[in-house]
């Protein structure tokens, strides 16, 4: 059986560790598979080879990365102690506050540094808007292997050489932006790094996609909608732009029903969602083939486990938990089991999907922080999201605000209304409600606002007002 897994790891292309990939390799155009073993062979001969990569990736990061030979003593596990998949459950997670504060301790990249400092050949970062900002130190090796697999999971994507690809999301700090770039890069397209973020450039960005015949967009599904929205605004039709696809990252919306409907229906292009955290890029490892909703867990790229938000063990095929990466060619900044704190629901791989990979069929649908309760019921802000976004008449934004009055938590949403008859405006706002009703199990009051109320988002929205923390950091007196 070892024989076989052996030649089944050998015949699997490019699969090496340390990573290497032959950086002139690129698939007949009319290919649909990158690499076509790798990513539809039986998931079972696939998690032999991973074992085995998870044994070898362990085994440098207690030799290279003193942060996680401590953790692992402390939870007395070697990395030889690892003979199966269900043994890799009982790795302790990492959790963001521990890789902030691991940082703080050893500037400037943590003690889960795996190299020597002199071969860290690019800086990116959290943008440090909430807390400590976080610095991401990437090899030259590192920066090649993500390079390599964005490459692959936009070629499943349909994009090709022949495709010019505009990076819609600011070219600072965020990986997002650069994780595309480089992709685009490495697929032989041609990339457009406009950027997103600075004033006034959204209308420029539409001039110059149609000056250089941009067929595919990144981004956030946020902007794609306020660029549609500026689009219409200086005259210009957005299915008139031409773009072919759009592929986002960082936030929900493209597995999102409506945000998705709307974004295809502006453009007259396809979508297709990908994204997981940066510490974890390649962040495409999460990434849709064919155009629908949801996206596989690529694991060869880097190992998803949904689990439990608790106990961090694996939740059955079909049920809902978070997601926990482990990096399986990453040598800077290895990542081993960090959790995401973010929520999905995954099946099983199936061969009828084209790729053997776990399905994620609603994508990432939210963060467990900011899911909130109200009057019993767990709401996501994508859910009510999916809802105000379907109603005609809906004016491009809203807000959600949970307030606590007396005892009990509300929840209200402003919603943006355009061309909806003043007459006719309470009706409108209870149908919402009633929608909603329906969709989340607690009652909501809908407030109709003016069209252009709230400020649009280059990068990622934030729609959620919690009252109740204001109230709750008053009555603590912090
Ligand atoms: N997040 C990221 N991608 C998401 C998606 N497709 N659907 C839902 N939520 C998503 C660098 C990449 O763009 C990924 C990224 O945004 O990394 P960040 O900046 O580290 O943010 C990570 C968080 O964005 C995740 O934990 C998700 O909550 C969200």
């Amino acid at each position: 059986r070892s024989a076989q897994s052996a030649s089944s790891a050998q015949s699997m292309e490019q699969w090496t560790w340390p990573p290497r990939y032959d950086e002139t390799y690129r698939p007949p155009a009319g290919q649909a598979h990158w690499f076509p073993h790798r990513e539809t062979m039986p998931a079972e001969q696939r998690d032999e080879a991973i074992l085995a990569r998870i044994r070898e990736v362990m085994a440098y990061a207690w030799d290279h990365a003193p942060f996680y030979r401590r953790k692992w003593e402390e939870a007395g596990i070697h990395p030889s102690a690892i003979r199966d998949l269900a043994d890799f459950e009982k790795v302790p997670v990492v959790r963001k506050e521990e890789l902030r504060a691991d940082q703080a301790a050893h500037e400037p990249f943590g003690s889960y540094l795996a190299v020597d400092p002199s071969e860290v050949k690019h800086v990116n970062g959290t943008s440090g808007t909430t807390g400590r900002p976080t610095a991401f130190g990437i090899s030259e090796r590192d920066w090649r292997s993500v390079a390599n697999a964005h490459a692959r999971v936009m070629w499943g994507m349909g994009i090709r050489e022949t495709d010019t690809v505009l990076v819609a999301s600011p070219l600072s700090l965020y990986w997002g932006s650069w994780g595309a770039y480089t992709g685009a890069e490495r697929l032989g397209a041609r990339v457009f790094p406009f950027g997103a973020g600075t004033p006034g450039q959204t209308a420029r960005t539409v001039m110059w996609m149609k000056q250089m015949g941009v067929t595919v967009f990144y981004g956030t599904p946020s902007y794609a909608l306020h660029l549609a929205e500026v689009a219409a605004d200086e005259g210009v039709d957005p299915a008139d732009l031409g773009l072919r696809k759009l592929f986002f990252s960082g936030e929900p919306g493209a597995s999102v029903p409506t945000i998705r409907g709307r974004i295809e229906a502006a453009f007259g292009a396809e979508v297709y969602d990908s994204g997981s955290m940066a510490e974890v890029s390649p962040w495409m490892h999460l990434g849709a083939a064919n155009h629908e909703p949801g996206v596989f867990a690529w694991q060869d790229l880097v190992y998803t486990e949904v689990c439990d938000p608790v106990d961090h063990h694996r939740v059955d095929y079909g049920r809902e938990g978070t997601p926990v990466y482990t990096t399986l060619e990453r040598t800077s900044q290895p990542m081993i089991r960090l959790l995401s704190n973010d929520l999905t629901r995954w099946e099983a791989p199936s061969a009828d999907r084209g790729r053997t990979y776990p399905f994620l069929p609603q994508g990432i649908y939210g963060r467990i922080d900011d899911m909130f309760t109200v009057r019993g019921e767990n709401v996501y802000p994508s859910a009510i999201d999916d809802v105000v976004m379907a109603a005609e008449g809906y004016g491009g934004e809203h807000r959600i605000v949970i307030s606590r009055k007396s005892t009990m938590d509300t929840l209200a949403v402003q919603v943006e209304h355009r061309g909806v008859a003043e007459s006719t405006l309470d009706g409108w706002a209870r149908a919402i409600e009633d929608k909603l009703r329906r969709a989340l199990g607690v009652g909501a009051h809908v407030v109709p606002v003016e069209y252009k109320t709230f400020d649009r988002t280059e990068f990622k929205a934030r729609r959620v007002i919690d009252d109740r923390d204001l109230l709750r950091r008053l009555g603590s007196g912090s």
